[in-house]
């Protein structure tokens, strides 16, 4: 194990796609870590002192120093354990322009990609059709982003399980929550690359260990919509 000082703790909540980035990068580094589930409600002073800013989790406090937002902290864990003899992978290449194209997909992942996936689950009518034609364009920008940045290897980071498949890996376990919740169907078909390397990633023992299941996902994101929808009619 590659403590490099001593174990992360983690501040984290199950369900949450962001924490689950930061829980797979520790596991592929192998790197010991503590987790403490935040009480969303009542959030503790200690979480509060990790993440005083978006007072979001993830946010990690390693070697007395507290850091957030889930891809600063994959930049972190690259930065410091990518050499150590445990890392099971590298997270971001070497090359400057990969590793500013890989950067610039995992930022696609949250401000396009799952915002239109979390607009899908939340609202219903127009604004619905409208976020489900936002994600299935996100879908299809992926596939061809998995095209090109694999070069025909599984992974955006080509044989390495890299920072943009950790970045998107967590949403797996939530796409068939948007698709019953939206009604719609994702065009796997039109995505072969996507396909297969959901099927390899679901597969991995770090995303097998950290991922809820797929049912506990729906339940969660069926009860979120059930309190968005309730407020906003
Ligand atoms: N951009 C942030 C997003 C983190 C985020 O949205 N976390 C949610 C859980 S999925 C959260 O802590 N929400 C609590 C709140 O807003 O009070 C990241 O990448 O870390």
């Amino acid at each position: 194990m590659a403590s490099n000082g001593e174990k992360v703790k983690v501040f984290t909540f199950s369900i949450s796609p962001f924490v689950n980035r930061v829980l797979i990068a520790l596991e592929e580094m192998g790197v010991p870590y503590d987790s403490q589930e935040v009480d969303m409600n009542n959030k503790s002073p200690e979480f509060l002192e990790a993440n005083p800013v978006y007072k979001k989790v993830p946010a990690i406090v390693h070697k007395g120093k507290p850091l957030s937002e889930s891809l600063v902290i994959l930049e972190y864990i690259h930065d410091t354990w990518s050499s150590s003899p445990s890392a099971g992978t590298t997270l971001l290449p070497k090359d400057p322009y990969d590793k500013a194209i890989a950067r610039f997909w995992a930022d696609f992942v949250e401000k396009k990609f799952w915002k239109a996936g979390w607009r899908t689950t939340l609202t219903e009518g127009e604004t619905q059709e409208e976020a489900k034609q936002e994600f299935i364009d996100s879908f299809l920008l992926l596939e061809e982003a998995l095209r090109k940045t694999s070069g025909g290897k599984p992974f955006f980071g080509g044989d390495d399980f890299g920072y943009v498949d950790i970045a998107l890996a967590p949403f797996i376990f939530l796409w068939p929550a948007v698709e019953i919740l939206g009604d719609f169907k994702i065009p796997f078909g039109r995505c072969p690359h996507l396909s297969a390397w959901s099927q390899l990633v679901s597969q991995r023992e770090s995303v097998k260990k950290i991922l809820p299941s797929a049912e506990a996902a729906l339940e969660y994101m069926a009860g979120v919509r059930k309190q968005a929808l309730s407020t906003s009619n």
